[in-house]
């Protein structure tokens, strides 16, 4: 064991969900190694505990996940458990720190983001309850890798990340294990396998495109091998080290092919895709797209057809740019919403308390109390699942549920690579502006009330403030825009728009919401801060 001097890099601060940087970053001298100091230094130290590691695979994965293993035994850790070739879909590492009841885990990922040595990678820590580390801890971590001047580090050979089984390294206990069992066994729980196999043998087709990301090998086990899906269902279902070119994030825009697929003349019945470490899911029928907003909706009034959640479902959350859809499904079932800041970590407390069984966000991201993690897959199955049941197309239970709720209709803006300094600029004349804005009339709408998303947790009573400008107007209609906390290059703007129809649902979102973007462009002056007209992505 050795204790290497170091010295403090500035710029280690987690965002949405954990710290990312380009990986060349990373890949520098004590980079990686300070920051895996601070974490354990912000938890109170390693010694005798039992942590999970693993990633989505992405190119520095292999690397990072010794420099884990070495720092770990030198700390003192008894075991740690690690997924084969140090790979584990974010979900599948929640599972595994809950079920062997661990101490919690690190996971490699920058998710969506694109991979390769001149990509991104990220690291981020979970607990014990398999959820990311609340902000009390990410703002620990902050402060001890501010001021770290040493490192503890093991000297000894690699280990074989793919002998599945145990070993030592430095005293500490190694466990390799193949993870996608484990979780293929949870989903045996939760859903009706019979039945979406029955769907299956009778003809039903889909397609899933795993994007050359850590899904490949558990989208195949389940779908394929489980569940009775054609040969050739899972699509990129290999994982690669830069997602073979791929931006390993599903939406219109990235998973183009699919939507290509699902749009055209011989398209199958269903069609999915999740990002970079499995968490996010993208829902595609027949010719139609599920907005993920919409999705989280369908799946809270539909979750009781799935024998994990017959008994019900105890509340929601939701992300606060996501649109209210959920809200009114909550209300028809008489059980709590909650409207959280953006991120995974903010629904841990309420999962952890009961109070809510579903979560999601508008991001591509929808979960449940199974994991403390969005889960890509598990969406997938509660669609089929759902599928199966109500034998009615992805279309056609869209259409009954705005029958029955009327339909937000919602959009999100990105702006990608906006220069720092403008986007901070145009946010605080925002923020400067929010007061006098109740009263005015923007497009022949009236701004109802105009804020800054502040949230005390239920549970903890812990507060967050700044967490996105609201703009609400009298009829319901809504703008929010904040700043991206995953990204790696200047700064991205995220615009969302909702706006609530009680009938006419067969709009294009981006027709029926153009004078919510007018006057979003009108109220922040978009343009004249950043320069940009249009957005770079639209989902
Ligand atoms: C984005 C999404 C957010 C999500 C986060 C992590 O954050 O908007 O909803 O929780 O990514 O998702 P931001 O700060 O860039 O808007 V994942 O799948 O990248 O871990
Ligand atoms: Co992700």
């Amino acid at each position: 064991m050795t204790t290497i001097q170091t010295v403090a890099f500035d710029d280690q601060k987690p965002g949405t969900s954990g710290l990312r940087k380009k990986t060349r970053v990373f890949m520098q001298p004590h980079y990686l190694e300070n920051f895996v100091q601070a974490i354990f230094n912000a938890i109170g130290g390693a010694k005798g505990k039992t942590f999970v590691v693993g990633g989505d695979g992405r190119f520095f994965n292999d690397r990072a996940v010794q420099v884990i293993l070495r720092m770990a035994a030198a700390n003192g850790a008894a075991k740690v458990i690690a997924g084969r070739g140090g790979v584990l879909s974010t979900p599948a590492a929640s599972n595994l720190i809950r079920q062997r009841k661990t101490d919690g885990g690190i996971i490699l990922s920058a998710s969506h983001n694109p991979g390769g040595e001149d990509e991104d990678f990220g690291i981020k820590f979970n607990m014990a309850n398999g959820g990311p580390a609340p902000e009390n801890i990410t703002d620990a971590m902050f402060r001890e890798a501010s001021v770290i001047v040493s490192y503890n580090i093991v000297e000894s050979q690699d280990v074989d990340l793919n002998a599945v089984g145990e070993t030592t390294l430095g005293g500490m206990a190694v466990e390799i294990v193949d993870s996608v069992a484990d979780y293929a066994a949870l989903m045996e729980q939760l859903f009706d396998f019979d039945a979406i196999r029955a769907m299956f043998t009778s003809g039903f087709t889909m397609r899933f495109d795993a994007m050359c990301a850590v899904t490949g090998p558990y989208a195949t086990e389940i779908l394929e091998k489980r569940l009775g899906a054609a040969p050739g269902t899972v699509t990129h279902g290999t994982p690669l080290p830069d997602f073979g070119g791929m931006h390993p994030d599903p939406n219109p825009t990235w998973a183009h092919e699919l939507m290509d697929e699902m749009m055209g003349p011989d398209a199958p019945d269903f069609g999915a895709a999740s990002d970079g470490d499995g968490d996010r899911n993208m829902v595609v029928g027949r010719g139609v797209y599920v907005s993920p907003s919409d999705s989280l909706a369908v799946l809270a009034a539909n979750a009781y057809l799935a024998k994990g959640y017959a008994k019900g479902i105890a509340g929601v959350a939701r992300s606060m740019p996501t649109s209210a859809a959920v809200d009114r499904v909550a209300k028809d079932l008489g059980v709590e919403a909650f409207e959280t800041p953006t991120g995974w970590k903010f629904f841990g407390n309420l999962l952890d308390a009961g109070r809510v069984t579903l979560c999601g966000e508008e991001s591509f991201g929808t979960g449940s109390d199974h994991v403390r993690e969005k889960d890509g897959l598990w969406a997938v199955l509660l669609w089929l699942n759902i599928l199966a049941k109500r034998k009615e197309s992805v279309a056609d239970i869209l259409q009954a549920h705005w029958r029955k709720y009327g339909r937000n209709y919602y959009s999100r803006h990105d702006f990608e690579a906006i220069e720092t300094e403008k986007a901070n600029a145009m946010v605080s004349a925002l923020r400067k502006l929010l007061a006098d804005l109740p009263g005015r009339s923007v497009e022949g709408m009236t701004i109802a009330a105009a804020d800054d998303f502040a949230y005390t947790d239920p549970v903890d009573q812990s507060t967050s403030a700044k967490q996105g400008v609201r703009i609400l107007f009298e009829d319901g209609s809504r703008i929010v825009m904040r700043l991206s906390g995953t990204g790696t290059q200047g700064a991205t703007l995220r615009l969302y728009l909702e706006k609530y129809a009680e009938s006419g649902f067969d709009q294009d979102p981006q027709e029926a919401l153009a004078p919510i973007i007018r006057a979003a462009h009108e109220l922040a002056d978009i343009t004249g801060y950043t320069g940009r007209v249009e957005p770079d992505v639209i989902t």
